[in-house]
């Protein structure tokens, strides 16, 4: 999709109308929305219930992985859809490796996930957004700047971060800085999305996006965040990484279809992987458990 032969391989693969507007939005903007039909607006309802008792505990942000007990949420993380035009728009077999459900807007600050969970190659991994219910302008919707996923991708050395391990508070001091003084040299301008109840946004990695402020203090913005990889590929986790210099902290994803995980390759072998990262991803499969984050008062 990010390559200049997206027109050859749509045509070689026989895309129908609906996957090469979709593929050639991604492209173009960095970001594309799906309706994903009827049933997917149920499962949305479903989800709902079956994660709106996490949030009742109060002060929740949002909730990790709860695609560990909800079925809804499973199915939605992994819908067909979904998975056809990701594989259609990137050329490899994607994997849903995480979903955050969340029951308000965000305003978290203008970002871009190739800090988060990154790939080499490289931009081989997008957000899917869905809304649970339909999205008000006044309850900090998704906001994204245009086409800023053509940008070169910032890490953290990018940003001025030389330390051979940096730390998370380097990503508030240096790493958002940084990324927003670039994105206002570019010019490029910000928009938001108002998706109705069972659609779909896709982002592309390094697409910049954030949450907006939310104008309405009693409003919900329900919606099911699914962080995507591609097979074949080495995954790695950014802020601990220095890419320049090949060394990466590699991860174990999980493959939310199947709740194994998938092994990261590097140069078609498959890569070592960390113990910790080893046992992380044990203990995910072993206790099933979703992760609820607070919000800090
Ligand atoms: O939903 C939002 O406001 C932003 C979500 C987001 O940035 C993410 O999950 O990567």
């Amino acid at each position: 999709m990010e390559s200049s032969e997206l027109d050859t391989h749509l045509r070689r693969i026989g895309a129908d109308s609906e996957t090469i507007d979709f593929c050639t939005a991604l492209a173009d903007h960095g970001l594309a929305t799906l309706d994903l039909g009827e049933d997917a607006r149920a499962l949305c309802d479903q989800a709902v219930a079956e994660t709106d008792p996490y949030f009742a505990q109060g002060h929740v942000g949002r909730v990790q992985d709860a695609w560990l007990r909800s079925k809804a949420v499973r199915r939605l993380a992994t819908h067909p859809k979904v998975m056809a035009m990701l594989a259609a728009a990137y050329g490899r077999r994607p994997f849903a490796f995480q979903t955050l459900n969340f029951q308000r807007g965000t305003q978290q600050a203008v970002h871009s996930d190739t800090i988060h969970f990154h790939s080499a190659p490289e931009r081989f991994m997008c957000g899917v957004w869905i809304a649970l219910e339909d999205i008000a302008p006044s309850a900090g919707p998704l906001e994204y700047v245009d086409a800023s996923h053509k940008l070169p991708v910032l890490t953290m050395q990018g940003a001025g971060v030389n330390r051979p391990e940096p730390e998370p508070q380097d990503y508030v001091q240096h790493y958002l800085p940084a990324l927003h003084g670039r994105l206002a040299a570019s010019g490029l301008p910000h928009a938001t999305v108002l998706p109705r109840k069972g659609q779909a946004v896709v982002w592309a990695a390094n697409l910049a996006h954030g949450g907006a402020p939310i104008n309405d203090p009693a409003s919900t913005r329900r919606s099911l965040v699914t962080h995507m990889y591609f097979q074949g590929c080495l995954y790695y986790t950014p802020m601990t990484s220095d890419p320049g210099s090949d060394r990466f902290s590699v991860r174990l994803p999980a493959d939310v279809a199947t709740g194994g995980w998938v092994w990261p390759r590097r140069n078609g072998r498959r890569a070592s992987v960390p113990p910790p990262a080893l046992v992380e991803a044990l203990r995910r499969r072993v206790l099933r458990r979703p992760y609820v984050h607070h919000l800090s008062a």
